[in-house]
């Protein structure tokens, strides 16, 4: 059984990572119409990953006795500056999430709820992941500069991390 403090942080978590899939699907759609295929097809995946992420949460309350809200998601962000911002936007993104499952762990410690911090060291481990992910990406695009054909090589460089995951 959860408690009802738990349930809450979860369901809330619930609707983080919801947010975060439609967050990153909007940013796929605007990669998809600037012509940044593979820029595309990793918030794709990831707007994928995110909605994983929720399900495993919701199967989680259901399991414990609980009960998994479906979150209303607001309508996010459409439109972007660059994707030199998109990728900045992405990182800043993870780092919220991190914070929340960090948040969430410690709340998990305080009412001793074993079988939620075991739970949600997968998610620990995958932040860890995704941030490190994002942020040599982040490395990259700043390696390659916004020269005239910074784009096209942006976009070369998603293709070879879309390969390798
Ligand atoms: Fe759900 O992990 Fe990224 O945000």
């Amino acid at each position: 059984m959860l408690s009802k403090k738990i349930t809450a942080a979860l369901n809330a978590q619930i609707a983080q990572e919801a947010a975060a899939s439609s967050a990153y699907l909007a940013m796929a759609s605007w990669c998809d119409r600037e012509g940044l295929g593979n820029c595309a097809q990793f918030f794709y995946a990831q707007s994928d990953e995110e909605r994983m992420h929720m399900l495993k949460i919701v199967h989680y309350v259901n399991e414990m006795d609980g009960h998994a809200i479906v979150p209303a998601v607001e309508q996010p962000e459409t439109e972007f500056e660059s994707v030199q911002k998109v990728f900045k936007k992405s990182y800043k993104q993870e780092k919220a999430v991190t914070a929340s499952i960090n948040e969430l762990m410690s709340l998990s410690q305080e009412e001793k709820d074993h079988s939620t911090m075991v739970f949600l060291q997968w998610y620990v481990a995958e932040q860890r992941e995704e941030e490190a992910m994002v942020r040599d990406i982040l490395d990259k695009i700043k390696l390659i500069g916004d020269g005239p054909q910074s784009l096209y090589y942006i976009d070369k460089e998603l293709q070879q991390i879309n390969e390798n995951r």
